[in-house]
């Protein structure tokens, strides 16, 4: 049975009617992501329609979802909130911050010493507060949900980017920073500008080595980075329909890489398998009574084109496996074309390592495609030039995997490893041996990400992004530009061979099984379970509020640093060892832009006081500017904040001191978490002014007391020579946004509403 199927009936009770409704409201056939918006909006049926990509409006999510490196902060949040339990259901998971060094028993069990005081803090917040605690082992948040939570027609939140993996199983499920998680658990309705629809209509077959997986490389080489931003991806097409439910999660869960809002796919008959497989006969009966309702309109899908702001065609016949990368993920190369572009680009052909997991490719399919490779290969007396490391993504996924013998395949090479249940490498959690001599290398993997450091803390580390599948394949020829479809190996016996195809199952034919899944329920009355902060923790600290802004308009600021180039989560609040201080602001601010490019001088943590003239790394600087009470601001390039959720990104700069942060473009969530934190998040209305902003000039805003929605403000510039300029800057705060700012934050707001 489904946790929470009485909310899951009471969501599909209202949709004939809400759907009805936001047809006659917008006087057209709906995409599945406007039905979804639509029956989700706070005030009921809808009355009017939405200008897409303007418009700001109130939902009501269904579900929360958090892992432990963001949970804590949003817990940490939810505590000031003054409410006694959660008004959604909501969940934790314990999965970022287990590092893999040993293998799964040795690193659980060390993740656990290590971060027991964070691990009983966040189980003891879950159980007084009504929510639901995946235990560190349990799994990765997003296979989790997918396997539990996820249902179709549902839209839910999550303080972790790859939330949308959940669109997957149709829903509308977004990615966001802590404070907004607060909102929907203090029961308040939650605020997203409605976005834009770019439809991807897949034809065709997948076939040969070609997976899920190759559709969302080629997606991100087609869009770029940023070029989702503001939209729902939603697939459709024959193509669609013939892909698991588990493939489809690695599409949208990808989607985060294209600063996609959520991605998903409509209700179909793999969507249903996969909720009977997962032990929710109840969800998916449900939802066959309403299933003309939890797709897009046939006419929608006939003619995109009307409906769509942009629709992109892939055929599935003609797409061939992808690695993508170093450095972003939007960097698409088709395998057979790898050998002359990296040769080209100086990337290492030797593969050092080999990883399959994270959130997007960690489900029982990946695993036995990936097993088939390993097994062919151990069959053909190919031995692996490439140590393969593997984090399943959930318990319930290992525990079948090894029943069924995936395991033991994998074992048969001898290098390989079995990492914990959790995010490991992907996020940094990895005690790579030898990392630390910063040698040039290449590792390939099935993960989202490979942001310059990310995994292994190595700048010279090239991180390419391909299937599990091709990953195996990786690991058995130890080269970046084996082409399985062409290339042969040579064997034990000297004889030249091919690996076969992969195969696997979608689903265990044995069915799911597990013995502890690792899931703790919350107490019904949580009102005497005492939650403890030591103030002597270096860990977790309770958070003070921000200051209320004075009214008065800043001036002297200063610039604490001009990011060149690109700037994602990662570069200004790193994650990896920097996970442990994830409930501690002041500590982990120490981290606060340290892998930002300073467009002055080219380096990495190293900036100009300009008080005293001295460089410093830029977290100490900032701390000076702080301690003589001078306001400084942060200038970045296009699609600032790419990446993460984190509100630490901006929750840092904020405890420093930073009140404006000035870009040519920001991401998404980036830009809604610095809102919340009560900061300036601006951008340049003429992008060409960033190269205006010298290292030593002088900022004065001259009209805060103007401040108001679809209004520009006004940024005086005084060089050190005494000249100025005036530069002009665009926001997209709304007047309820703009009221954060005066607060000081958006939880300040809140409290006193609570009062
Ligand atoms: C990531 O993949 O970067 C993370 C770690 O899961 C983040 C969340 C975090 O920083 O804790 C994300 O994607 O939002
Ligand atoms: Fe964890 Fe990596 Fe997925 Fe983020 S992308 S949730 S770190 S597995």
């Amino acid at each position: 049975m489904a946790f929470d199927i009485k909310m899951i009936k009471k969501v599909y009770k209202k949709y004939p009617e809400a759907v009805e409704a936001a047809r006659k409201a917008t006087g057209k056939p709906l995409t599945l992501s406007e039905k979804i918006l639509y029956t989700h909006l706070w005030d009921g049926n809808a009355s009017t329609s939405f200008k897409r990509g303007e418009d700001y409006v109130d939902f009501a999510p269904d579900r929360v979802a958090m892992q432990d490196a963001t949970a804590q902060m949003a817990l940490l949040q939810f505590m000031q909130a003054g409410k006694n339990k959660v008004a959604v259901p909501s969940t934790a998971h314990a999965d970022h911050l287990i590092q893999a060094k040993l293998g799964a028993d040795k690193d659980l069990q060390e993740g656990i010493n290590q971060n027991n005081e964070v691990f009983n803090f966040l189980s003891s917040v879950c159980n007084k507060y009504g929510i639901g605690f995946w235990k560190p082992g349990a799994g990765i948040i997003h296979q989790v949900v997918l396997e539990n939570y996820a249902f179709p027609g549902g839209m839910m939140i999550g303080t972790d980017s790859h939330t949308v993996n959940a669109g997957g199983l149709g829903m509308v499920a977004i990615g966001v920073g802590g404070a907004d998680a607060v909102d929907v658990m203090a029961g308040m309705p939650w605020e997203l500008k409605f976005p834009k629809l770019i439809g991807v209509k897949l034809t065709g077959k997948l076939n040969g080595w070609t997976a899920p997986k190759d559709v969302i490389l080629k997606v991100a080489g087609i869009v770029s980075a940023k070029g989702g931003t503001g939209a729902i991806v939603e697939y459709f097409g024959d193509g669609a329909i013939a892909l698991s439910a588990t493939g489809k999660g690695t599409i949208c869960n990808m989607g985060a890489e294209i600063g996609a809002t959520t991605s998903t796919f409509g209700y179909d008959e793999s969507i249903e398998r996969y909720l009977r497989a997962t032990d929710r006969d109840d969800v998916a009966d449900a939802a066959n009574e309403i299933k003309e309702h939890l797709t897009g309109d046939a006419e929608v899908y006939a003619n995109p084109e009307q409906y769509f702001d942009e629709v992109i065609e892939i055929n599935l016949d003609d797409l061939t496996p992808h690695l993508n990368g170093p450095f972003t993920p939007d960097l698409a190369t088709p395998v057979a074309e790898m050998n002359e572009k990296a040769t080209e680009n100086g990337w290492p052909l030797d593969v050092e390592w080999a990883l399959i997991g994270s959130c997007t490719n960690s489900s029982y399919e990946d695993l036995t495609r990936a097993a088939s490779i390993v097994d062919d290969a151990v069959n053909k007396g190919i031995a692996p030039k490439t140590p393969l490391g593997i984090n399943p993504g959930s318990e319930q996924v290992r525990f079948t995997a090894e029943r069924d013998g995936l395991m033991d395949i994998f074992n048969k090479f001898e290098s390989t490893k079995i990492f914990t249940n959790a995010c490991g490498p992907c996020i940094g959690q990895w005690d790579r041996e030898g990392a630390e001599k910063q040698e040039k290398n290449t590792i390939v993997h099935s993960f989202n990400r490979n942001f310059a450091k990310r995994a292994d803390g190595n700048p010279n580390t090239h991180a390419f992004v391909g299937s599990p599948e091709m990953v195996a394949a990786v690991a058995i020829s130890g080269r970046l530009d084996f082409n399985p479809v062409t290339d042969t190996l040579t064997n034990e016996n000297g004889e030249e061979v091919k690996l076969a195809e992969p195969t696997g199952h979608e689903l265990p034919p044995n069915g799911f099984a597990v013995e502890d899944n690792g899931y703790q329920a919350p107490a019904e009355d949580g009102s005497n379970v005492e939650v403890v902060v030591n103030p002597e923790s270096n860990r977790l600290q309770l958070l003070t509020p921000f200051s209320p802004w004075d009214g008065e308009n800043i001036l002297g600021a200063k610039l604490l640093i001009k990011a060149e180039g690109k700037c994602t989560t990662d570069h200004i609040s790193m994650a990896g060892p920097w996970l442990r201080y994830r409930g501690h602001l002041d500590n982990i601010s120490n981290n606060c832009l340290i892998g930002a490019v300073n467009a002055f001088g080219g380096k990495t943590n190293a900036v100009v006081n300009q008080l005293d003239g001295t460089t410093d790394e830029v977290p100490n600087v900032a701390r000076k500017y702080k301690a003589e009470k001078v306001t400084t601001i942060v200038v970045g390039d296009h699609n600032y904040g790419e990446g993460s959720s984190r509100e630490h990104a901006a929750m840092e700069p904020r405890h420093l001191g930073v009140m404006a942060v000035i870009v040519k473009s920001f991401a998404r969530i980036h830009e809604t978490n610095l809102k919340k934190q009560g900061m300036l998040g601006l951008t340049f209305a003429n992008e060409a002014d960033y190269d205006l902003i010298k290292e030593d000039d002088t900022f004065n805003f001259t009209d805060l007391a103007a401040f108001s929605e679809g209004k520009q403000l006004t940024l005086k510039t005084v060089h050190a020579d005494g000249t100025t300029n005036t530069i002009m800057l665009n926001h997209t705060y709304n007047e309820a946004q703009i009221d954060w700012f005066k607060a000081g934050s958006a939880l300040n707001l809140i409290r006193k509403q609570n009062a």
